[in-house]
């Protein structure tokens, strides 16, 4: 039986969300929260990992009485095959975005770049000294096609390790040869996990493990960090700006117009295109003031990171913008996007298009996006949007008010550039202030919502309690966005609740005390923060030893799963909100959430409330912190001569 239907003040946090709940229940409209309910007595074989329906043999699942399959896999090898297929989908899903960003670099490279272009050379340039290519004396093209073929080749290669792990800190990847964990080609990780795990091949599921991690290091120092780094070079690398966030950010009197996904490739044109005169007069001519152009998920990220385009909400708030009867169209590419929304769509005038030629749905008009035409595409799109405007029905539109201020746009570069100012950009005052103790580590707390749990709830109790506690707090995906709308993302807000050593800290540098770092492809950013880190020295050679933990609070993706055994298999212990569906095998279990810390310095956490999830947080990094030896200021020992020989970064 259906559990009994909560209120929507206990679904959601946020008022604009709240009230959009409650205008779903009184236009009749179904969303994942009532779902949910009908959902609520999950099956216990799915949750718990135990079913396998690999062969046709099966569908296959171990109990007490049938401890083994037909075959004769036990819970074990089970559990660690669907856990291995999760991983692959993560992986897949980051590194596919990915590469198409890798084949458009090559297309502007060659000259057919579709009216996309190099808008960041000294991106590209970086890039290319990161992989040890020759580019001084090259015409920025010359070198964006050499770096696009290196790019491809992580995809493709068949018995090289990726070139991008050689951005990690030389230990962590003397580590990883030792333990035979280094992939090679991105396909080809993804090809042989689907092998491994087909009937009857891989059944050791520590093997098949060390696979999962194997696998998503070609996500994390792979395809998602070329997707960060092409992104960087075709649309600019981000720096601070302000935007808002939430529902509230619809206007009563625009249209508008949400990008939902997770490529920029479109949006951004959107963005470009959205801003024209030709679109703007067209609007006007329609009865508009103009078009509001907004984000859902992490396409909200890329648009906000690099324009300042409002974010509409995160995951959870997809039906909630439609049910606000004020969204002519909602665009939609790849990931994270509801089969719902063209049910919800119906109650309302919005029109949902997709986009994408691998990504359709039942019930949305695809309007394929051609990106060697990308402005044209783009323009027809907000056009079309603007020709429904007059379609809106007034009495079906209610917008909730709240939307709240936020800054975004902290690549590392520009964290750098703000800790150490434009020709000594450090991360010295950053690694300083975490040896002195008053900042007592960083904590990036990433990944989407889940209506298992209330809405963002974890995330944002959990980042106040963090910067109360001197901890600097990274963020990305939908976790930034959760945080965004109750203003913690603003430097005033953030400071008024951090301890007294960070604030301090932020205020003597100007940084604010919870950063945005980007989409969930941007957790390469986080990875890259932390290598800065090791580099700048005196916190240890390794990511392993800086005081530094990742956190999914609400996590509910594949993706998500990949981050966190690429974080892991980097040496950051990651601590989850809710548990794996591993629980049906104990040595499973046990090597994830324990062996694992032997292995590679760090391990999996579940911690399923906030409060539980900060004294975790707070004893990991005191321990990392005491293994330093920085846990007294009087202990302090500064970097001399020889402790930067042995620097061995
Ligand atoms: Ni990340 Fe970004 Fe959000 Fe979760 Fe989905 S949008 S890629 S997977 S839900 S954080
Ligand atoms: Fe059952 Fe084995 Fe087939 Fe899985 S692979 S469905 S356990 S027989």
């Amino acid at each position: 039986m259906a559990k009994e239907a909560l209120s929507s003040n206990d679904r959601a946090r946020d008022s604009a969300s709240i009230e959009a709940l409650n205008k779903a229940a009184a236009d009749c409209v179904d969303t994942c929260f009532n779902r949910m309910d009908l959902q609520s007595n999950q099956c216990k074989f799915g949750t718990t990992g135990v079913c396998c329906r690999i062969c046709h043999m099966g569908p296959c699942k171990i109990t007490p009485k049938s401890p083994k399959g037909v075959c004769g896999a036990d819970a074990d090898t089970i559990v660690a095959r669907n856990f291995l297929r999760e991983v692959v989908g993560g992986t897949a899903a980051h590194s596919d975005h990915g590469r198409h960003l890798v084949l458009r670099l090559k297309k502007v490279a060659e000259g057919n770049g579709g009216g996309y272009q190099i808008k960041d050379e000294a991106a590209l340039r970086r890039a290319a000294r990161w992989y040890g290519l020759e580019e001084a004396c090259k015409i920025k093209e010359a070198v964006a096609l050499e770096l696009a073929d290196i790019f491809i080749g992580e995809f493709t290669s068949q018995e090289d390790p990726l070139k991008t792990l050689s951005l990690a800190p030389i230990k962590r990847q003397a580590l990883w040869e030792q333990l035979n964990c280094k992939p090679e080609g991105i396909d080809r990780m993804c090809v042989e996990a689907m092998h491994r795990t087909h009937m009857g091949v891989d059944h050791d599921y520590k093997n098949l493990l060390m696979h999962a991690f194997r696998t998503s290091l070609a996500d994390g120092w792979g395809g998602a960090r070329v997707a960060t780094i092409c992104s960087d070079i075709l649309f600019g690398t981000p720096s601070p700006l302000k935007s808002k966030v939430n529902l509230g950010v619809l206007g009563e009197k625009t249209v508008n117009v949400i990008v939902h996904g997770h490529e920029p490739e479109l949006s951004e044109m959107l963005a470009v295109a959205v801003k024209t005169p030709e679109i703007q007069e067209y609007a006007k001519q329609a009865g508009a003031e103009g078009v509001t152009l907004a984000g859902i998920c992490c396409t909200a990220n890329e648009i906000l990171m690099r324009h300042g385009i409002p974010v509409a909400g995160n995951f959870l708030q997809q039906e909630l913008a439609i049910i606000t009867g004020a969204v002519e169209m909602m665009i939609t590419d790849v990931q994270c996007v509801m089969p719902s929304l063209p049910d919800v769509a119906k109650a309302y005038h919005t029109e949902i298009v997709s986009t994408s030629d691998m990504a359709k749905t039942v019930g949305a008009t695809h309007l394929g996006f051609d990106p060697d035409d990308a402005m044209t595409s783009a323009k027809n799109l907000l056009k079309r949007a603007i020709d429904a405007y007059k379609k809106r029905d007034p009495k079906k539109v209610a917008i909730p008010k709240s939307n709240s201020p936020l800054v975004a746009g902290y690549s590392v570069e520009a964290i750098k550039y703000m800790l150490g100012g434009k020709f000594r950009g450090s991360f010295r005052p950053l690694n300083d202030a975490i040896i002195q103790g008053r900042i007592k580590g960083v904590v990036g707390i990433v990944g989407c919502n889940n209506p298992k749990s209330k809405m963002d709830e974890y995330m944002m109790v959990l980042t106040k309690e963090l910067i109360k506690r001197d901890v600097l707090v990274i963020q990305t995906g939908c976790a930034a966005i959760a945080c965004a709308k109750e203003g913690m993302l603003t430097p005033e807000a953030a400071l008024e609740q951090a301890g007294p050593g960070l604030k301090e800290v932020c205020e003597a540098v100007g940084i604010a005390p919870v950063l945005h770092l980007g989409s969930c492809v941007d957790n390469s950013r986080i990875l890259e923060a932390a290598t800065e880190i090791v580099r700048e020295g005196g916190l240890g050679d390794d990511l392993s030893q800086v005081p530094a933990v990742g956190v999914a609070p609400e996590w509910m993706s594949e993706k998500a799963i990949a981050i966190g055994c690429y974080f892991v298999a980097s040496g950051v212990d990651v601590v989850l909100g809710h548990p794996f569906h591993i629980a049906g095998s104990e040595n499973v279990t046990k090597f994830l959430n324990e062996e694992t810390k032997e292995l590679f310095g760090g391990s999996f956490h579940v911690a399923e409330d906030a409060h539980t999830a900060v004294a975790k947080i707070m004893e990991i990094l005191n321990d990392a912190r005491e293994k330093l030896g920085i846990n007294k200021k009087a202990e302090r020992k500064l970097l001399d001569m020889k402790d930067r020989r042995e620097l061995n970064v």
